[in-house]
């Protein structure tokens, strides 16, 4: 029985050992290998990224291996799957959705190679920066969504009926600006959110849902949309329907690309908060650090600012 015991427990913190085996290092060299693996390029948010990523290669001296997972988070569990069989010296990864893209984080880490989350997290109750992967570099959604609703709870005199077009099912920026959008508003007995449905981030869906919700809720008057492509789709689905917006709809959004910002500029979006996708300098500068056998903090931070009418003209040139 005390045998059994001693057995057992010492299988447990192999196991716990193995866990927490530490985090691949990364040697210091002139020239990477460097894996990059996208979720999709629908969207001018996802191409900027990848611009940012394929201009850093040259600058940062990387051989960029480069994927397009095509919206489908099976796809790039595959394309991580063969960024590790190729040998890269490290991946980048904006996981899709927060679950499904775990074990592929976990095989690149068994087989040595260092992983970096880049613009969407994985769950933390099951994946920890500084065990399972590096760090995540990216914006706080949660602020992001507060930021939206605390410009609205001004700017609609704390009064508003709400459509929110969430963005991809599982994935990190949904859930976050969900919840620090959702939270703000439960404080305001003004202001209620009548429908809330998935857009997947994605011009098209996002306007063939807010057509469908404005039929069940014709007594909207504002769209908090989990992005810019999804608030455009609005617009183009309330004009269709003879309504107004930025007049009798006030819209909300997050990203600040260039048609967004220009849609304030005409009067039919009130705000957009930022969310940054020039992650590729970033990038270079943390790997640095890390083969520099920095321990780097579990989130590389990317500060957001908020563009409204009253800046919106002055940034529209450096947006995307
Ligand atoms: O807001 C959106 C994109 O993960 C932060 O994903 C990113 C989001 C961004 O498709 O436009």
């Amino acid at each position: 029985m005390i045998r059994k015991t001693l057995l057992l427990s010492c299988a447990i913190s192999l196991a716990s050992t193995m866990a927490f085996a530490e985090l691949p290092a990364l040697a210091k060299k002139d020239h990477y290998k460097v894996g990059f693996a996208q979720t999709e390029s629908n969207n001018p948010w996802r191409i900027a990224e990848t611009k940012s990523f394929k201009d850093t290669a040259k600058s940062c001296n990387w051989d960029l291996v480069y994927t397009d997972a095509a919206g489908s988070a099976a796809k790039q569990v595959s394309d991580v799957d063969s960024m590790i069989a190729q040998g890269v010296d490290i991946i980048f990864l904006p996981p899709r959705e927060e679950k499904p893209l775990l074990p592929a984080v976990l095989r690149a880490k068994a087989q040595g190679i260092p992983v970096m989350l880049v613009d969407r997290s994985v769950d933390a109750n099951v994946a920890k920066a500084g065990r399972d992967y590096v760090t995540f570099l990216g914006s706080n959604f949660i602020q992001q969504g507060q930021l939206a609703a605390q410009w609205l709870i001004k700017n609609a005199n704390g009064k508003g009926k709400i459509i929110e077009l969430e963005g991809t099912t599982g994935s990190s920026p949904a859930n976050d600006r969900r919840k620090g959008f959702d939270d703000e508003i439960a404080k305001n007995s003004g202001m209620t959110i009548l429908a809330s449905q998935s857009g997947d981030f994605a011009r098209d869906k996002g306007r063939k849902v807010t057509e469908t919700l404005l039929q069940a809720h014709p007594d909207v008057d504002v769209i908090y949309a989990h992005n810019d492509e999804m608030a455009i789709g609005a617009i183009q689905a309330l004009e269709a329907a003879g309504r107004k917006p930025g007049k009798d709809v006030l819209i909300v959004s997050v990203d600040g690309t260039r048609d967004a910002l220009q849609a304030i500029i005409d009067g039919k979006m009130g705000v957009t908060v930022e969310s940054s996708p020039f992650f590729g300098p970033l990038a270079c500068k943390t790997m640095k650090r890390y083969a520099n056998g920095e321990t780097i903090e579990p989130w590389v931070r990317v500060t957001d600012r908020i563009f409204t009418i009253a800046n919106a003209a002055k940034h529209i040139d450096e947006a995307y």
